[in-house]
This record gives structure tokens, C-alpha cells and sequence, in this order.
């Protein structure tokens, strides 16, 4: 298809693994796509989280492309779950492997979209410049728009959020360094970070869960026998509810003898990772079986921590494990028992201000050179509101989204036509491999895009309706509600209060995403 009265026939915004694939499928199917990309790199979440211990809580193996046969037999992952750079190394190496640079723009940041009936998306970048194009899709990533707290007071010293961190490192050696926060981010990097800091003060405001990862080398053989498997193991993850490979056991854990649970949990604990939340079938949707998880997490800290006191404050309480994001770690729990690591505790002694010389709580000033945010992201959302998006008739999307993300199985939003969002909310995403969700996206875009045939799409208002609605009703039947989540839109003041991912699975979501496609688009409005 010609590009025609417009300068591309699509423009795709951020060069991570969504537009990287997005691009390679376009150019596939002979469309003239343009990426525009903030970064100075590609790599979308990749090129901005090199903090230290920034690492993938999915298997290295898992989380790659499954697209092309030749990509997953030549390239090799050193470990179980792979670094921040290597991952880097590895979307590199995809850019060039399929020749994408040429059609990707860096350190471009899209400030503004609007659409022009009867069918044309003008686009406006951060240095002035304009560019339209007949389909817009945006590649943004769900955890791309850091959050920083604005604590009051000023501090003399560095600091740096953890999604920001500066390209060529940062030397904390010897350095008394804050942590902020202890979600996965914070979790990550404070064991590495005292490995060579002089002192870390951890500001914990609610103690979080975290498994062990159990990371290590990759075994060739294990290696060997995913890529001989390779096909048969991307459908598993494609039908599964996880997108990954983590066996979930189908039996309640209130229905097993004390024995029988513990043992479960003990296997997934040494086996590490995610899959511990697939010990029980009910862990989720039932407090009690819930409350057995939590119960074993808890006894591992006080097994870990050797301070007692220090233990207790470090134990999670108020939200079921599992509805926040579980945290995978690296020696987390027992970085406290090093004598260069102290816990402040924010629920008994807040944060009062920042001083010139660290960080003063309601108890006292802690003295620190650097100040480490590890205090998360708008997240969702916030990558796409953070461009001033206009649809139909001006319709802003800031607005249109003002009490919560409203979309069409989170790849339309009606009345921005030709504008598809890939992991959009109301999609599985961020509740699932991201890799895998992501390929569906890329794969369902581009089969509409070349049946549609330069026509405009849209999501049907009633279709949409209907889709937000089963997306709120699923999520009450589960636990994910009950805490205060970047799910929930808690961890921002003002962002409204909604459930945002899709939580019924990739499996289930890839069947009916694929039914709708078959029905010709049924719910999408078409001219
Ligand atoms: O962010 P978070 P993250 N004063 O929002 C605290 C993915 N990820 O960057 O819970 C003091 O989880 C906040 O406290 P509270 C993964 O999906 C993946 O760690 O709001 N503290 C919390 O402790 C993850 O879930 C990997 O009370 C403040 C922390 O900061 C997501 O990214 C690695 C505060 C923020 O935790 C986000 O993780 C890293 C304040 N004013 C991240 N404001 C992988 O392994 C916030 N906090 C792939």
C-alpha cells in the first residue's frame, strides 16, 4: 500500500520489542513504517533501566522473540534470567540482524497526535518536527514514565530514578547511598549495590513479597532442548494464562494436608521465580489459600533476616502476595544482615524532608552522598497520556480516559481511529511475558492493517463498553483489588482507582482477539 498523501503509511512510537516487531511485520507486508524513539538507542525498557542488578524476573529463553526460527537457534542467553544488558545486547543485535535502523528515528520524542479526517494521524515531535501518517501505533511500554516523589527540602548530592539511570553507569563505591522504595526495582539493586557502597539506608514505606530467583548460568543442555523444542514450547506459552512456562498446580491449597502445601511451596521456593504463585490454584482469588502463601514468604524472612526486629519490619501485610507485582531477588532478604545496610522504616518515622546533606524522617536525619529512586512508574497509562493524543472532533484522550483507560481489548480506543495501542490497558500485559503479549499485538495489527487495506478503523463505543466492563468484572473475582498497585493506578496521586490489565489470560484473550478477527472484526467499525 502507498504511503499517498501521507509521509508513512504508519508510524509506530517507541523502538522497544513491541516496535522493533512491529516494524519488521510492517516491512513484511511492503508498508512504509517510521519508528520515532526517545531513547539515544533501541531497546524501550532496556535502554532505560540500567540500574544496578537490572535484571528480567522472566527465563532469558521465555523472554525472546519467538518470530523468526533463526533468531532463537543463533543467538545464545549466558543465563537463567538474563542482565539489563544483556538484553540490550540482544535488541541490537535484532536492529541490525533484520536491518531496522534505517527506519528508526532516535532521540525523538512524540509530544502530540492528532487525527485529521478522513484519515490522516499528524504527529508532533519534542524538537518541532511533523509528520503524518494513515496509522498510528503506539509501542510505549506499560513502565516507561517515572515516578518521582517531589519530596520537599533540596539535597546537594546526585540522584537518580532507577528507569532514568544515566547510560555510562554511575560509581556508588564507597558512597553512603538512600535507596528509595522496595518494589521489584529497589528489591534488585539494593544487594548489589552493598556489595560496594560504603553504607545503603533502605526507606521502606509498605515491605513487599519476593521469591528468590535462583538465577545461574544456563545449562546447554537445557538450552539445547528449549531451541529443539522451540516450537511446540512457544505454543505452550501462547495457550497458557501466564505466557510462561511455570506448570501451575490445578489443586486448592485448602484442600491439601499442611504437609502437602508446605512441601509445594518449599519445591517452588528452591526452584525459584514466579511460578510461585502457581502452587495452588486459588492463590488469587482466595485470602485464606492466599494467606498460606504469605504465611510460608513470611517464615522465610524470619528464617533469612537475623535481626529479629529487623525481620518483622521487613514482613508484608497489608495487600494478599501476589496482587501487587511479586518481586523476584537476588539475596534481597539477606543483604540486611550485612552491617552496611539499614532499614528506616516510613510507616512508624515518614519522610519529613530532604536536606543538603540526606534524607530527614519524623525520627532523623540519615547522612547520604546519592539518592536512589526506586520509586516506580505512571505506569500504563501514563506513557500514553504523556502525548497529547486527539481524536475525532479533538476528542483528547487525557479526557476521554479522565475516570480510567476505556478500550476495545486493549488495541482501540473509540473515537481515535487508526490508532492502535500495543499492550494497551485492558490487555493482559504487564500480567503476563511481556514478550508474548507483545508478539499477539504485532501479530493482530498487522493481519488488520493488511486486511483493512488503507481503510479507517475504529472500536465500536458498545463494543467497548462491554470489554471495559468484563475487564473490571474479572478482576473483582480475584484478590488484585484488595492493594494499593501501579495496577490499580494507587501509586500516583490523582490517577483513578481502576484495574487496568486484562487478568483472565493471554490464552483465553489470544482465542477471543483471534474470534474477533475471524467474525470480521466484530466490534470495530470500519469506512
Ligand atoms: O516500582 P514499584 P518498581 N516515598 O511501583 C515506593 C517492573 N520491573 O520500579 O508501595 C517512599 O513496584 C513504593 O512504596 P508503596 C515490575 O513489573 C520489573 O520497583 O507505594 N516510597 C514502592 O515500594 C515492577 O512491578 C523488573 O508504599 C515511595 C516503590 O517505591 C514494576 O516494574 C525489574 C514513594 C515503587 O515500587 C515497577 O517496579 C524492575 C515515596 N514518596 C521493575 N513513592 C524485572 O525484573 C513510591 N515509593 C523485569
Amino acid at each position: 500500500m502507498p504511503a499517498g498523501s501521507t509521509d508513512h503509511d504508519v508510524i509506530i512510537i517507541g523502538a522497544g520489542f513491541a516496535g522493533l516487531y512491529m516494524l519488521h511485520r510492517l516491512r513484511g507486508l511492503g508498508m512504509a513504517a517510521r519508528v520515532l524513539e526517545a531513547g539515544g538507542g533501541v531497546g524501550g525498557t532496556w535502554y532505560w533501566n540500567r540500574y544496578p542488578g537490572a535484571r528480567c524476573d522472566v527465563e532469558s529463553l521465555q523472554y525472546s522473540y519467538s518470530f523468526a526460527d533463526d533468531l532463537q537457534r543463533e543467538w545464545t542467553w549466558t543465563e537463567r534470567y538474563a542482565a539489563q544488558p544483556e538484553i540490550l545486547r540482544y535488541l541490537d543485535y535484532v536492529a541490525d540482524r533484520f536491518d531496522l535502523r534505517p527506519d528508526i528515528q532516535l532521540d525523538t520524542r512524540v509530544t502530540a497526535a492528532s487525527w485529521d479526517a478522513p484519515g490522516t494521524w499528524r504527529v508532533e515531535t519534542g524538537g518541532g518536527e511533523r509528520l503524518s501518517a494513515r496509522y498510528l501505533v503506539t509501542a510505549v511500554g506499560c513502565l516507561s514514565v517515572a515516578n518521582l516523589p517531589g519530596l520537599p527540602g533540596s539535597f546537594r548530592g546526585p540522584s537518580y530514578h532507577t528507569g532514568r539511570w544515566p547510560a555510562d553507569g554511575v560509581d556508588l563505591s564507597g558512597r553512603r547511598v538512600a535507596v528509595i522504595g522496595t518494589g521489584s526495582s529497589g528489591i534488585q539493586s539494593i544487594p548489589v549495590i552493598a556489595e560496594s557502597a560504603e553504607h545503603v539506608t533502605v526507606f521502606q514505606r509498605t515491605p513487599n513479597f519476593s521469591v528468590p530467583a535462583r538465577n545461574g548460568p544456563l545449562s546447554p543442555e537445557y538450552e539445547q532442548w528449549f531451541k529443539a523444542n522451540h516450537q511446540d514450547l512457544r505454543r505452550q506459552l501462547r495457550t497458557s494464562h501466564s505466557g510462561l512456562l511455570a506448570s501451575p498446580n490445578p489443586d486448592s491449597a485448602l484442600a491439601v494436608t499442611d504437609e502437602v502445601r508446605g512441601r509445594e511451596f518449599e519445591a517452588r521456593w528452591e526452584r525459584g521465580g514466579l511460578g510461585f504463585l502457581g502452587s495452588f490454584s486459588d492463590l488469587l482469588v482466595n485470602e485464606e489459600a492466599n494467606r498460606t502463601a504469605a504465611g510460608f514468604v513470611h517464615d522465610k524472612i524470619r528464617a533469612t533476616v537475623r535481626n529479629p526486629a529487623v525481620a518483622e519490619r521487613l514482613l508484608p501485610g497489608g495487600h494478599p502476595i501476589g496482587s501487587k507485582r511479586l518481586c523476584v531477588d537476588t539475596g534481597y532478604y539477606a543483604a540486611y544482615n550485612r552491617p552496611n545496610v539499614t532499614l528506616a522504616d516510613l510507616r512508624t518515622a515518614p519522610i519529613r524532608e530532604l536536606t543538603p546533606g540526606g534524607v530527614r524522617t519524623a525520627e532523623r536525619e540519615h547522612p547520604v552522598d546519592v539518592i536512589v529512586y526506586a520509586t516506580g512508574f505512571d505506569a500504563m497509562t501514563g506513557p500514553l497520556l504523556a502525548i497529547d493524543i486527539r481524536g475525532e472532533g479533538g476528542l483528547s484522550l487525557r479526557d476521554k480516559w479522565r475516570a480510567g483507560p476505556r478500550s476495545y481489548l486493549g488495541l482501540m480506543s473509540a473515537g481515535f481511529p487508526n490508532l492502535f495501542t500495543i499492550t494497551g490497558p485492558g490487555s493482559p500485559s504487564v500480567l503476563s511475558n511481556m514478550i508474548v503479549s507483545i508478539e499477539q499485538h504485532v501479530d493482530w495489527i498487522a493481519e488488520c492493517l493488511e486486511r483493512l487495506d488503507g481503510r479507517v478503523i475504529d472500536a465500536d463505543p458498545q463494543a467497548e463498553d462491554a470489554w471495559v466492563e468484563q475487564v473490571n468484572e474479572i478482576a473483582k473475582l480475584t484478590l488484585f483489588p484488595r492493594a494499593d498497585s501501579w495496577y490499580m493506578g494507587a501509586n500516583i496521586p490523582g490517577k483513578p482507582r481502576v484495574f487496568m490489565p486484562y487478568v483472565g489470560g493471554v490464552g483465553v484473550y489470544r482465542d477471543k482477539c483471534s474470534e474477533v478477527a475471524a467474525k470480521d472484526y466484530q466490534g470495530f467499525l470500519r469506512s
